[in-house]
């Protein structure tokens, strides 16, 4: 409509839409914006979205630029219908403190071994167990873009040794880069704490199998390696996270994410005595805090185009 701003639809159905609304709406005060299904967010330009239904994007017949509301697209690009529009994801500060966070927080439960005292605890049993320190102990992460950095600024405040691998070659002052296929091996080597935040594509589905959890390090002080899976759960094979952790391949696994989720009550995950569950929550998507880099990315594109987004998606990557 000539004169009016071009609108925003909310379209995450699994979440509160009318917060996400309401809150982009109070920073944008000129800007129509609609909660889908609705009439008005059908034809709105823009389209802030997480995990839309099939065919809600499709039927926007004036869409511009998509707006993830998280980090993660691979929900978003598994649409065959996808309309050819630039998206953008979260790669914020927000949700790195929060990665890092969940990632400081689970490397010190199994640097020091907190699923042993909680198992002790239930059964009444006084018993000191002492471990490594942080400095005798090397995290690798899996996945180093935004969020493994801000990871790795906590975990190396708390004085972890850092790895790091990643698609193409970085250099970090805070952690050893490894890149590509070439250099897993000699990351995995040195990795005693795996973290992984990678993104669900074509190249890392599955890639966390028995295969890869047997090269980890495992002669040094901490022993057997721990695993921490925040990214996706199509990178992990979980039929043989539990297998590892039942034949010793693993100490214990910090799961945030699951090849199925909700995790199904039928997982063996759920009671073992070595595995800390969270329902994917490591580093949740918040309106108030998110919004406003939402109409920051509208208002770059409406002043300078395409070329003004930042964190915009690679389809051919997929993240
Ligand atoms: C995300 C997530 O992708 O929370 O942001 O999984």
């Amino acid at each position: 409509v000539s004169g009016r701003a071009r609108a925003i639809a909310v379209i995450a159905p699994s979440w509160d839409q009318g917060r996400w609304a309401r809150r982009l709406a109070a920073l944008d005060p000129d800007r129509p914006v609609a909660v889908a299904p609705s009439p008005e967010a059908e034809g709105a330009a823009y389209a802030a979205v997480w995990m839309p239904p099939a065919g809600a994007l499709t039927a926007m017949t004036n869409l511009e630029l998509i707006l993830n509301l998280g980090a993660g697209v691979d929900h978003l690009l598994a649409d065959p219908a996808l309309p050819d529009v630039p998206i953008v994801r979260q790669v914020g500060p927000d949700l790195g403190q929060r990665m890092a966070e969940h990632v400081a927080l689970h490397a010190l439960i199994h640097l020091r071994g907190h699923l042993g005292f909680a198992a002790q605890q239930a059964g009444r049993v006084w018993r000191p167990l002492a471990g490594p320190r942080a400095d005798q102990v090397t995290v690798g992460i899996m996945g180093y873009g935004a969020m493994g950095r801000a990871c790795a600024e906590k975990l190396a405040a708390i004085g972890f040794r850092l790895a790091g691998w990643t698609r193409t070659p970085q250099a970090d002052p805070l952690a050893e880069l490894f890149a590509g296929e070439g250099e897993l091996e000699a990351f995995l080597a040195r990795t005693e704490i795996l973290v992984c935040l990678l993104p669900a594509t074509p190249q890392t589905r599955g890639l966390l199998d028995a295969r890869l959890f047997a090269r980890l390090k495992r002669d040094g002080r901490f022993g057997a390696p721990a695993l921490i899976a925040a990214g996706r759960g199509a990178t992990q094979v979980e039929a043989d996270i539990l297998a590892c952790l039942d034949d010793g391949t693993l100490a214990a696994a910090s799961l945030d994410v699951f090849e199925t989720e909700p995790l199904p009550a039928s997982s063996p995950l759920w009671g073992h005595p070595r595995v800390a569950i969270t329902p994917h929550c490591a580093a949740d998507s918040h309106p108030d805090e998110l919004a406003a880099g939402v109409i920051g990315q509208i208002a770059a594109f409406e002043r300078g185009g395409a070329d003004a987004l930042r964190h915009v998606v690679d389809r051919a990557l997929g993240y």
